[in-house]
């Protein structure tokens, strides 16, 4: 990145990180915290790589002061973290459990006294089992449990943070999990991924009516993942490919919320599934109510080819060139100032938060105990150079929050894939900052001499 795109970023921008409650704390049976689906997907052999759980993780639940003091003097003073839904309210219904509130309040305000904002999502993907028995998220009364949750939580742990999110990536919730399998609750079933997508979208509109209730002046939205979309070829076959992936990956979640309708691609693609049949009246009012600012996690660029014989969609993707990440995922830093524009142009102006974007790598400690993983450091630079040419395009970027703090449980990979800017080594949870993290951190100090240096010469 060169200084004059640092020049892009205006004043007050969020250099933040993030990571999710089930990735890092552990502790998965104390403090009367309930088990939740992925505990259940976690213990049944097969369903996650060497058939690890996230029992420990990374005990962030006991270690999570010296966790704020390590994220402190490394100058991140913006963090998006995750509660635990079971921790909260064990079986997804009825009072808060007392231990996890108090977990909570003493977190956020841990956070407060070393000046770090929180950026608190509702929903990361750790559903209470309970409620995945009584049909989960293609049951429409989970949403109903969900705004009932948030506004419960919201009225306690309000006065601590000012900026929510409701539900992070509806899209791996309601396709990962309902029709692939391969995310819990581990599901097939597309009819079941579309009620469940249609939920999720719901219970984010509820949830955002229970917390304008409570206090009309905090900050909500949700986080949507936005994946950049190629054709393969200049085919039209291709394009029309694209638009059904589309329709599928981004559509189904962000027309509702910044339209207040889905669009006819979408219905187009999952009226045979069962859309029309569960939206009912008002619904569509509900979701499309205003949220204050827009979630955006982006990872991949993918190349979309046409094909008659695969499934519904008609399609195979894979990951654009160059796909370099220790998940195979595609390196192509202009895919985020791309996804950016889109938003702004077909969505929304309101401030745009990368609440996600990053990258896994076969990171290692070197026999000196140093982590250098030159690699991140060119992948944050290139990405972060790509936001702030869609910021000089005119796209109202306000915040940038780097996945991840902590290396961690990544879901059905389990521990293989490290995505921190700080080396965890599982056994003896010794935290080593990455050569990245330290980048990050000088790139927020030069950040914030530019915008003083600005401002001492108007
Ligand atoms: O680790 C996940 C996170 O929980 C949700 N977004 C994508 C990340 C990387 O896969």
């Amino acid at each position: 990145m060169r200084p004059s795109d640092l020049q892009s970023f205006p004043a007050g921008f969020r250099w933040g990180v993030a990571t999710a409650a089930y990735q890092i704390e552990g502790a998965t049976t104390e403090g009367g915290r309930g088990v939740s689906i992925w505990d259940t997907f976690a213990r049944t052999p097969g369903l996650v790589r060497n058939g690890e759980t996230a029992d420990i993780a990374d005990d962030h639940y006991h270690r999570w002061q010296s966790d704020l003091d390590l994220m402190a003097s490394l100058g991140i003073k913006h963090y998006r973290m995750s509660l635990a839904w079971p921790r909260l309210q064990p079986t997804g219904t009825g009072e808060l459990n007392r231990e996890g509130l108090a977990f909570y309040r003493e977190l956020l305000t841990g956070m407060r006294d070393r000046g770090i904002t929180p950026l608190v999502t509702l929903y990361h993907w750790d559903l209470p089992q309970t409620l995945e028995d009584a049909g989960g998220w293609a049951n429409r009364e989970t949403a109903h449990r969900f705004a009932e949750y948030a506004s419960r939580v919201v009225s306690e742990l309000g006065f601590l943070a000012t900026d929510w999110i409701t539900i992070n990536e509806p899209w791996c919730v309601s396709f990962l999990g309902y029709e692939r399998g391969a995310q819990a609750p581990g599901k097939k079933d597309t009819r079941l991924a579309v009620a469940a997508a249609h939920h999720t979208n719901l219970a984010h509109g509820l949830a955002l009516a229970a917390i304008r209730m409570i206090d009309p002046n905090l900050r909500v939205s949700n986080s949507n993942l936005v994946t950049d979309l190629v054709p393969a070829t200049d085919s039209p076959e291709d394009a029309a490919a694209v638009l059904r992936l589309d329709a599928m990956n981004n559509r189904i979640f962000l027309d509702p919320v910044y339209t207040g309708e889905y669009s006819a691609a979408v219905h187009e693609l999952f009226d045979e599934f069962g859309l029309r049949d569960v939206v009912h009246e008002g619904d569509l009012e509900l979701i499309g109510r205003p949220v204050d600012y827009v979630g955006l996690n982006h990872y991949q660029r993918i190349v979309v080819s046409a094909d008659e014989s695969a499934g519904y969609l008609g399609l195979t993707e894979r990951p654009a060139e160059p796909a370099t990440t220790s998940f195979g995922w595609s390196v192509v830093p202009d895919s985020l100032r791309s996804v950016l524009a889109r938003v702004k142009r077909d969505y929304s102006d309101l401030p745009i938060y990368v609440t996600e974007n990053g990258a896994s790598y076969n990171d290692y400690a070197d026999p000196n105990g140093e982590v250098n993983d030159p690699e991140r450091v060119e992948f944050f630079s290139g990405y972060l150079a790509a936001a702030a040419a869609a910021i000089r395009e005119g796209v109202n970027l306000q915040g940038y929050y780097a996945w991840s703090f902590l290396d961690n449980f990544e879901w059905a990979e389990g521990y293989s894939k490290r995505f921190g800017l700080v080396y965890v080594d599982y056994p003896t949870q010794v935290r080593t900052p990455k050569q990245s993290a330290y980048w990050y951190r000088q790139l927020i100090a030069d950040h914030e001499a530019a915008t003083a240096e600005a401002a001492a010469s108007n």
